[in-house]
């Protein structure tokens, strides 16, 4: 039987690669970046996945600018900051890293190298393993972003090595042209493949967003929804805001019987 604990539902609301093209709902300054983060968490987000852009709108790791969206988002509402350690395909390491140092509640940590549409995501192991010891090392919690199934594998090995330590938090990101396709039966086995105990979200890319969160609500895991991963809000229809992509999930898994956690509840559920 799963455990049907309360959902975490998880907003992604910039990403590295979406732009105001894509849709012009984007948020992209701070200021922007705040106010949306606020009504997510108004209609049930309780982490949010943060990037940052710089004035160009073009995506980028800067301390500065991740404070000022920090500080401000702090001050509109109490939900979880998870910085993002991914950036953008053509970052250097330091420069990814450099968020962590703000010592928010989590930050990302891809355990793998995947081909990222034309780009490839590189993270050779070496660097996963720099990456792991500095987000420990500032006392924050790391989500293993996980683009295709040997990915889990590595962030064991971290642990066997006493660098991160059970439980882990897994995001499954499913639908990446180059990733592990969005398909149910490979979420079926993501999930078999993590150790008891463990916690999970699914990140579905595209059209894979609602029917991979769906399944997640029904299985017992959590959920992330958001312009990073998916623009539309059906087919041809573009989502009005990441706020209305939060509150279908919130109403999807009442509906199923999931009440969505509290950044406290969530807090709670995922040790921090
Ligand atoms: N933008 C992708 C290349 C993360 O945030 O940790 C990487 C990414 C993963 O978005
Ligand atoms: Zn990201």
């Amino acid at each position: 039987m799963v455990k049907l604990d309360k959902l975490i539902l998880t907003v992604a609301p910039v990403g590295a690669e979406t732009t105001r093209q894509d849709n012009p709902n984007l948020p992209l300054t701070p200021e922007e970046i705040a106010q949306e983060v606020a009504l997510c968490a108004e209609k049930g987000a309780s982490i949010v996945h943060l990037h940052v852009r710089d004035r160009e709108g073009k995506a980028t790791q800067s301390r500065d600018v991740f404070e000022k969206t920090l500080q401000l988002i702090k001050k509109e509402c109490d939900i979880i900051l998870q910085v993002s350690t991914g950036g953008a395909v053509w970052m250097t390491p330091e420069e990814r890293l450099q968020p962590v140092t703000l010592k928010p509640e989590m930050a990302t940590l891809t355990t793998g190298t995947v081909n990222f549409g034309d780009d490839v995501f590189s993270n050779p192991p070496g660097m996963i393993e720099y990456f792991a010891r500095e987000i420990v090392a500032h006392g924050v919690k790391p989500e293993i972003e996980v683009f295709d199934v040997g990915m889990i594998q590595n962030a064991l090995t971290l642990v066997k090595k006493g660098i991160l330590s059970f439980p882990l938090h897994f995001d499954f990101v499913m639908g990446v042209p180059g990733g592990i396709p969005g398909d149910p039966r490979h979420l079926l086995h993501l999930v078999e493949s993590i150790p008891e105990g463990c916690t999970w979200t699914v990140a579905g890319i595209g059209r894979f967003e609602l029917s991979l969160a769906t399944q997640a609500i029904l299985m017992g895991g959590n959920v992330r929804v958001g312009f990073e991963d998916n623009i539309f809000y059906k087919k041809g229809e573009l989502a009005e805001s990441n706020a209305q992509l939060v509150e279908r999930i919130w109403r999807l898994s009442g509906e199923l019987g999931r009440t969505v956690a509290t950044p406290d509840e969530a807090r709670r559920i995922l040790g921090l």
